[in-house]
């Protein structure tokens, strides 16, 4: 990854007498001595490639020479021993291609030294926040305490610089995905070989992270949902805890994460090892609108326009299975948007989604319906990378034709 040529375009695009501070964060306290799993500030990550706590980018471009400087943790002997290593200076050159490599307790005074210089006019945090009623983040307090230090110097906002330039991955990011990808096919096929009347959802999901885990995936990208009946019209269903019934469709949407990178796919399985009339007829429609925005995505077009599309797939087929009259009641059945970008977060930076999509984008392409009276939920999910004149369906390889599901599935059946 060449995070050298990330910073440059940072430091082209930030306003001359300003200066960049970025912490990768600290841990988040759960109870007692425990703390969450801990998630480094992605956008730090984007520009370092490190991902541990307590690490400080500065780039200073009010300086005479632009400045980029690293600070990290001094590896505590004590520390090592009960937490394992930590980063080390020449692993965080190596690594962040940062010539300048400091220790955390210098961080201070360094910046202290840079503001008595009197040419700082702006600090740059990353004031991203999702919703207002979150916590706010280890970023936005520091701007806080910032700005309440520095009188005068106005605070700017980073997340929107770096956004901009994750909405399009390069080569690198590309074939991380796709490796991503690779394992939860893998995962897919193992859930496919065992799946049978009887079992529980949970063993589906049991059986997928397995996968991930054995092929070295860091770990599923989110909460696999594994959603049999009536639990697959539940879009975020991850409880998980229900018999897979003879005769019922199971929902899965899952992914992988590889060395900080997504994966986001959903396929929907029949539990028995064949689809029913009803089941088929109603796959086929998602698989249609799945197709359709495949057809449909290259550079200009927008996320908007992509659920028109699929909407329109949607629409037609309820028709014709005598499920709504009219076009427009397709809401009934397909209630969220066909896709979104996808890279270090699985719902991944999006500035507008009436932006039209670039070289580069990486997306997901979900159709689905959801027949609560038929106890079906069907979603059929790729990811998708936005080409010079088209698409390249990431997934392609992942089985979704029934025909194929069903041979495979065939294979393994008990006799
Ligand atoms: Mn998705």
């Amino acid at each position: 990854m060449n995070y050298e040529v990330r910073r440059q375009e940072v430091f082209e695009k930030m306003e001359k007498k300003a200066v960049l501070v970025l912490f990768s964060g600290i841990e988040t306290h759960v109870s007692n001595d425990e703390y969450a799993p801990f998630e480094a500030n992605r956008n730090f990550f984007y520009l370092t490639g490190l991902r541990r706590d307590r690490m400080i980018l500065v780039m200073d471009k009010a300086a005479k020479e632009p400045k980029t400087t690293l600070y990290i943790e001094e590896a505590d002997p004590t520390v090592v021993r009960w937490t394992g290593k930590k980063v080390s200076v020449d692993e965080a050159k190596e690594i962040t291609g940062i010539d300048t490599v400091r220790y955390i307790d210098s961080f201070e005074t360094d910046m202290n030294r840079i503001m008595r210089r009197g040419d700082v006019e702006s600090l740059y945090f990353d004031c991203f926040r999702y919703q207002l009623e979150d916590m706010p983040d280890y970023n936005v307090i520091k701007a806080e305490e910032y700005a309440k230090k520095y009188l005068g110097v106005s605070i700017k906002n980073l997340h929107p610089i770096v956004a901009e330039m994750r909405m399009q991955k390069d080569a690198d990011e590309v074939a991380l995905i796709k490796e991503a990808v690779r394992v939860t096919d893998e995962g897919l096929k193992n859930v496919l070989k065992n799946l049978k009347p009887g079992q529980k959802e949970y063993q589906a999901q049991a059986d997928f992270e397995y996968i991930v885990h054995y092929l070295g995936g860091e770990r599923p990208s989110f909460a696999t949902i594994a959603g049999s009946g009536i639990n697959g019209t539940m879009l975020h269903y991850e409880t998980n805890r229900d018999t897979c019934k003879d005769g019922d469709l199971i929902l899965l949407d899952l992914g992988t994460k590889w060395e900080g990178y997504c994966s986001d796919i959903t396929r929907t399985y029949p539990i028995n090892g064949k689809y029913n009339e009803r089941q088929r007829q109603v796959y086929d429609i998602v698989l249609k609108a799945n197709r359709a925005v495949v057809e449909a995505a290259k550079p200009g077009v927008t996320l908007v326009e992509l659920n028109d599309i699929c909407k329109k797939v949607l629409a037609e087929g309820c028709i014709e299975l005598g499920l709504i009259k009219e076009e427009s009641e397709v809401g009934k059945y397909y209630m969220h948007g066909v896709a979104h970008h996808l890279g270090i977060d699985v719902h991944d930076v999006t500035v507008s989604s009436n932006d039209k999509l670039r070289p580069g984008a990486v997306i997901t392409d979900e159709p689905g319906l959801y027949i609560d009276e038929w106890e079906i939920g069907i979603r059929i999910e790729d990811d998708i990378l936005i080409t010079e004149d088209g698409c390249e369906v990431l997934s392609e390889a992942i089985m979704r034709e029934p025909d194929e599901i069903e041979t495979f599935m065939s294979k393994f059946k008990e006799c």
